[in-house]
């Protein structure tokens, strides 16, 4: 009996060890090789398996290339419930504990148990060549369908949402039957599905409060090679579903960046409050000194842009509302360590709830005493959004701007914080996300700097047309 006991909790442990670990798959399909996790860490350099710690790349730049310009990318989500306490799910490195975990959440209670956080541990990892293949030959003799088509999660089971995974409906019958013809409905030319929660446990890396949050994941690309900027691109599309019974208001998002530009230690940071747009650039124009991980005289931009972000009670979808960058230190501009510090954050906030100000660091800014929004925006906010309609002093003439460059910083590691709010989530209800990471790189006559806009336009008119050839 009692060893019946022990065998039983050496399972259980086995099992709970298994689901922390997070399931992997690849996007490579252009010129961008991207490791992605199925949970809201979306990308980080280092995995973890039953035989410890090892490196992966994160998003290798050109592909093979063995150059990266993202350490680590992760999705930060909170809101308010009616009580006014805060809900919130994170992520940064991992170190600490996890907030996500693979799987739906039961509609009825905003759980779920552990056969199915199983059942979901993996990526669905599809390219357009596989499926135009299987809609032209399926059925046929001697065909076998691949697996992710066959198990494709287009429903979820008992308590579970119904409709999961979206796909075409061949036949019509409400119900994915991929033996008539039923087919994922997958985005790009190469497309990773997962769905991942954040009430499995207790949250370990924010301490903060669940949300019963579920979010279903769709990252994706286009092969094309006459295309430079969709060539370098990467899109995010989520849905989020709130399972739980709270109606949340001035919810947040937040993706967190750790751009590591090659080498590490010599980068700045930007944004560009017009196209919605923050990026990582190299500090210096060569790029290290000669290690094997540095770009060297050719480093590469690596911009994220909010293509379409949650949605307001008018319908319209938010834009980037804030760009956040703060420091690898414990001090109130620097890394966050719980749930209220990354709450803050994602509202344009330091840690003791300080506003942003504008110029310098963004903290201990001099005398201008105005709140900002966006950290380092350039000559990106002529009608300054930012700052609420006012001109900040001194800025804005005679070439002058705030950026790294004007404040005379030291090039270093940097990450940094997009936002996306507030809007409100009701129990039952979902929200939506696109953003695009795109690398740029210069050209003949054109720094990547200079070329940034251009590319990230281009991206956007390609999603806005439905990427439609
Ligand atoms: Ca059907
Ligand atoms: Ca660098
Ligand atoms: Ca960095």
């Amino acid at each position: 009996m009692k060893k019946g006991i022990l065998l039983f909790m050496l399972c259980g442990f086995a099992l709970v060890s298994q689901a922390q670990l997070q399931p992997i798959s690849h996007c490579s399909t252009n010129n961008v090789s991207l490791t992605i996790l199925g949970d809201g860490s979306c990308m980080i350099s280092q995995q973890e398996d039953e035989m410890g710690f090892y490196s992966c790349p994160t998003w290798e730049v050109p592909a093979g290339s063995g150059k990266q310009t993202i350490f680590q990318h992760s999705l930060w989500f909170g809101g308010l419930d009616a009580d006014d306490s805060l809900h919130l799910a994170a992520y940064r490195f991992g170190q600490i504990g996890h907030d996500y975990w693979p799987g739906p959440l039961k509609t009825t209670n905003a759980t779920i148990d552990m056969m199915t956080v199983l059942k979901y541990h993996h990526i669905w990892n599809l390219s357009r060549e596989e499926v135009d293949y299987f809609i032209a030959h399926h059925g046929e003799a001697g065909y076998e369908a691949p697996e992710d088509i066959l198990t494709w999660p287009a429903h979820g089971e008992g308590d579970y949402a119904p409709d999961l995974a979206p796909f075409i409906d061949v036949d019509g019958d409400g119900v994915y039957n991929p033996e008539a013809g039923d087919y994922p409905d997958i985005k790009g030319d190469q497309c990773l599905f997962y769905i991942f929660n954040d009430s499995f446990m207790e949250h370990g890396e924010s301490h903060g409060k669940q949300i019963g949050l579920e979010v279903h994941a769709m990252v994706y690309a286009y092969d094309a090679p006459d295309d430079e900027a969709l060539n370098n691109t990467v899109f995010f599309n989520y849905k989020f579903c709130n399972r739980s019974t709270n109606d949340y208001h001035d919810v947040y998002l937040g993706l967190w960046t750790d751009w590591d530009i090659g080498f590490w230690f010599d980068d700045y940071v930007g944004c560009d409050v017009q196209r919605n747009a923050c990026f990582g650039y190299n500090g210096y124009p060569a790029d290290g000194t000669g290690e094997p991980i540095a770009y060297g005289d050719n480093p590469p931009v690596q911009v994220l842009t909010v293509l379409a972000g949650a949605y307001t009670d008018v319908n319209e979808r938010l834009g980037m509302t804030g760009f956040m960058y703060h420091n690898n230190a414990a001090n109130v501009n620097g890394d966050p360590t719980d749930a209220e510090d990354y709450y803050n954050y994602m509202q344009g906030l330091w840690k003791n709830g300080q506003p942003m100000m504008y110029g310098g660091d963004g903290y201990n800014s001099g005398t201008l005493n105005l709140p900002c929004k966006y950290m380092f925006p350039g000559d990106s906010d002529p009608d300054n959004i930012g700052t609420n309609g006012i001109q900040p002093e001194g800025y804005g003439t005679n070439g002058i701007y705030w950026t790294e460059e004007q404040c005379g910083n030291t090039p270093s590691d940097r990450r940094g914080l997009a936002s996306v709010g507030p809007f409100n989530l009701n129990a039952g209800g979902t929200q939506e996300l696109d953003y695009a990471m795109i690398t740029v790189w210069k050209n003949e006559s054109l720094s990547a700097m200079e070329r940034k806009g251009e590319f990230i336009d281009h991206i956007k008119t390609l999603f806005n047309n439905g990427f439609a050839k």
